[in-house]
């Protein structure tokens, strides 16, 4: 921590104000129409996991309607949200991807 000098001249602790980030989780709903194999590959290529976490990952959104696919800071999160976004748009899939204040 740091001490600084008053207009009194006491001198008073302070604390080392390194604020951490906020952390965010990223979510993908579950839709009746985009291909199973297709969140797989955006689970692997946006989200870093392995075919086997991201298959498995992908179940879960299949059977319980919303599953986590990772929690980072808020600028993170947007960039990864807007990944999913617009590679389910460009193959006129109906995925989304939703971020929310851990
Ligand atoms: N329910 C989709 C199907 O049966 C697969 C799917 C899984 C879609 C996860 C979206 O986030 C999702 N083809």
């Amino acid at each position: 921590g740091g001490r600084t000098g008053t207009e009194t001249g006491a001198v008073t602790k302070t604390r080392p104000k390194t604020k951490r980030p906020s952390l965010y989780r990223v979510l993908l709903l579950n839709d009746d129409y985009t291909p199973q194999e297709f969140v797989v590959v955006v689970l692997q290529e946006v989200f870093n996991k392995s075919h086997e976490d991201a298959f498995r990952i992908m179940m879960h959104v299949h059977t319980r309607g919303v599953g986590e696919c990772g929690v980072y800071p808020y600028e993170v999160a947007e960039t990864k949200v807007t990944r999913v976004m617009d590679i389910a748009r460009k193959n006129q899939h109906p995925l989304q991807c939703v971020m929310e204040k851990q």
